[in-house]
């Protein structure tokens, strides 16, 4: 008996430490009446990702290329009254754009197949306003193609931006035909062009000829892109990434990945119950608290839908000549990285390939300046070879050498932590990085770093949420030993990374 009850004891953590490792995925969850505030939290901290919006969010950087007729004629939004004949890029190379990006640290890119003047980039069967009715290659060529051949062959990802809002076409504003078109369209893009990694719907509606407004089917399109391209995440106007609410390339200092799934009819609820969601979540995106205690305390349905920061590089989203003195500076694109990848965000920076159809000197050298800055801050982890004791804490040494696998936890159930690190010799850094292992959820509400300043332990920086990444940069401090209390979190508190690093 006593033999038993001791190896019970014994047994106990592990079994806790089982019950964190082994959840089950949901990326949405129903709030019951009768659920507590406690167990809504519970619930929220609970959440998963889907794997397709896992491979996204681990992406961190893509880029997004708004090329298009309005390059031609030097207009942020056509009319869908321009001649085709006017697309005519005297040395298009769409190696060039993939290389540029990747060399930038850019995982991903989406091409805008077609803007808002529906003009389309690749040769399309269902309209004349598109590259083969324009002299370039003689009306032969598919920017499409060589922007998926590209990324292909350069090993990124691949995306594709169609607008639903179509000025030119004729049967814009008839729900049915309009639909109809569009969907054949997508289905174009989704079977011609090999892997398809994302793709991106905006909001964009006005009327057609007939003074009416279509009503967009998006539904009907969200299940063909999960039929013909199940690995897709579909952005903004889609279930799988959320707009981050603003074009600035600055995200939320809290950014909850889980947040309320508003307005949405209950059956429709009940019908994709236990199903990947396939609808997209309603409601204000645009707030500054989208998912603390006390907004998801108030909601009916929580979903994990992860947030995309979209900024440009110049001034507008296409290229034109008089905004080249105005490309974002690499120190401004480090700063939109800390406020977008380092909040729990994925950077969506847009490059504009210019007339000749390349991406153009100025961004080219911004861009890798800024790459350059970003590699060298976060090439060597000054935490590395510390020592570290946290004394509720399970797989320490995970903190510098952690995986969705391998992670930081605590004991029991404590949502509490302190964890102390006395480094290899005193260092000088500025920039702290934490990771959660959201493969099991979003959770932790409240940290501080602290260091010892002397004898006495002073504060360096505090946070809110963590979620896949969060960066803060601070004043350089010099000293041999930091702790970081974990104050707050919905479930036990998970890390796979504690960093230091120093900026050049
Ligand atoms: C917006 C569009 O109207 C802009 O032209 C651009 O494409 C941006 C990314 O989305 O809604």
């Amino acid at each position: 008996m006593k033999k038993n009850y001791k190896y019970g004891l014994l047994l106990l953590p592990l079994v806790f430490s089982t019950l964190t490792y082994a959840q089950k995925k949901q990326n949405y969850v129903t709030i019951n009446l009768t659920d507590s505030e406690q167990d809504i939290v519970r619930k929220a901290g609970g959440l998963t990702p889907s794997d397709r919006q896992l491979r996204w969010q681990e992406l961190e950087l893509t880029g997004f290329l708004h090329f298009g007729m309005n390059t031609f004629t030097n207009r942020e939004w056509g009319d869908g009254k321009e001649d085709p004949k006017l697309f005519n890029p005297s040395g298009l190379d769409a190696g060039q754009w993939v290389r540029t990006c990747k060399e930038a640290g850019i995982k991903q890119v989406i091409i805008t197949a077609k803007h808002h003047d529906g003009f389309c980039l690749w040769p399309s069967k269902y309209t004349a306003h598109s590259v083969k009715n324009s002299p370039w290659k003689n009306g032969k060529g598919d920017v499409v193609k060589e922007v998926a051949d590209a990324c292909h062959a350069q090993g990124i990802g691949f995306g594709v931006y169609l607008s639903p809002w179509d000025r030119n076409n004729a049967d814009y504003g008839d729900t049915e035909k309009y639909n109809a078109y569009f969907l054949n369209q997508l289905t174009e893009l989704l079977s011609n062009y090999g892997r398809v990694d994302e793709v991106w719907f905006d909001g964009a509606n006005g009327e057609g000829p007939n003074g009416k407004k279509p009503v967009y089917q998006f539904d009907v399109w969200y299940s063909l892109i999960r039929k013909l391209q199940p690995g897709a995440v579909i952005a903004v106007m889609g279930p799988d990434v959320r707009w981050v609410g603003t074009e600035s390339g600055y995200g939320r200092l809290t950014e909850w990945s889980t947040v309320p799934m508003n307005g949405l009819p209950n059956e429709n609820i009940a019908e994709n119950s236990q199903k990947d969601i396939t609808f997209a979540p309603k409601g204000d995106m645009t707030g500054d608290d989208l998912g603390s205690r006390k907004i998801i305390n108030k909601a009916k349905t929580l979903v994990w839908y992860p947030s995309e920061t979209d900024v440009s590089i110049r001034p507008g989203w296409f290229y034109h000549e008089t905004e080249d003195l105005k490309v974002k500076s690499p120190e401004k694109l480090t700063d939109i990285y800390y406020s977008s990848v380092g909040r729990n965000s994925v950077l969506l920076l847009n490059i504009p390939p210019d007339k000749r159809g390349l991406i153009n000197e100025h961004d080219q050298k911004n861009l890798k300046d800024w790459g350059n800055i970003i590699a060298k801050t976060f090439k060597t982890n000054l935490a590395k070879g510390a020592k570290i004791i946290s004394l509720n804490g399970v797989n320490t040494s995970a903190l510098l050498h952690g995986g969705s696998k391998n992670y930081w936890t605590t004991k029991g159930q404590d949502t509490a932590a302190v964890i102390e690190m006395t480094l290899a010799k005193p260092q000088t850094f500025d920039v702290l990085l934490l990771k959660e292992n959201i493969t099991i959820g979003q959770r932790i509400e409240k940290f501080e770093l602290e260091y010892l300043n002397g004898k006495s332990w002073s504060s360096l920086t505090e946070g809110t949420t963590v979620g896949a990444k969060r960066l803060i940069r601070f004043k350089p401090v010099t000293t041999q030993k930091v702790r970081l209390k974990i104050t707050g979190s919905r479930l036990n508190p998970t890390l796979t990374a504690l960093g230091l690093y120093k900026q050049p």
